[in-house]
């Protein structure tokens, strides 16, 4: 798995950007992977959406996420889910899955980073290292050094998340960090293309 930028989608109605907008210039600026998070729709409207985001494969290269949805992953047949601390356990996704969906998992603090390992994770979201202005229901900000720590004492690729920006990357690719999510500093930014873009160039530079 090979990680570098990690776009999770959002729709600003206001700004008139739907998932499949973040999700298309995500990709056409080289991001490794997309996550759809589509928290306030129907079970219809985010299979929807997923199936809109999966016809980009025939394009682009990119690892195709659903969060927290196991089912609507199944259904499109994504790269894998994305699970956080209250979905599904990794054990019983397993369960369900095919053996080469992709499972990755939320971890707030160092604790559940192992554990999830542990259980069979494939790559962590380590976060939020800074406030975010995307999850109000966030756990505080651990910080580079926490994420340091953390990358230093699993194997599996550790993302890093929350209130990550070109200005502030450095440390995360420091740290040990796999790859970067990022929701905001794409789907805010006046070009979301030429935002991903600066962001994928600065994480290759910063290896
Ligand atoms: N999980 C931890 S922080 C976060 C999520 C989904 C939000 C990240 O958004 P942003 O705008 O990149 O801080
Ligand atoms: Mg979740």
């Amino acid at each position: 798995m090979n990680f570098d930028l990690y776009v999770i989608t959002e729709n600003i109605s206001e700004l008139g950007r739907g998932h499949l907008d973040v999700a298309k210039a995500a990709v056409a600026a080289g991001a490794s992977a997309v996550q759809l998070r589509a928290k306030g729709n129907s079970s219809r409207e985010v299979v929807s959406i997923a199936r809109s985001i999966m016809v980009l494969k025939k394009d682009y290269d990119f690892l195709f996420f659903i969060n927290d949805r196991l089912d609507v992953a199944l259904a499109v047949r994504a790269d894998g889910v994305h699970l956080g601390q209250s979905d599904i356990s990794i054990t019983d996704a397993r369960r369900i899955a095919p053996p080469e969906m992709l499972i990755g998992v939320s971890a707030t603090n160092y604790d559940e980073a192992l554990k999830a390992e542990r259980e069979g994770a494939d790559y962590l979201g380590v976060g939020p290292i800074f406030p975010t202005p995307s999850k109000s229901d966030a756990a505080p900000p651990i910080g580079a050094e926490v994420l340091k720590y953390i990358c230093s004492s699993v194997k599996i690729p550790v993302i890093a998340i929350g209130g990550i920006r070109g200005d502030n990357m450095d440390s995360i690719i420091e740290a040990g960090a796999a790859g970067v999510a990022v929701i905001s500093a794409v789907t805010r930014a006046p070009n979301m293309r030429a935002a991903a873009s600066n962001l994928v160039e600065r994480i290759r530079k910063g290896r």
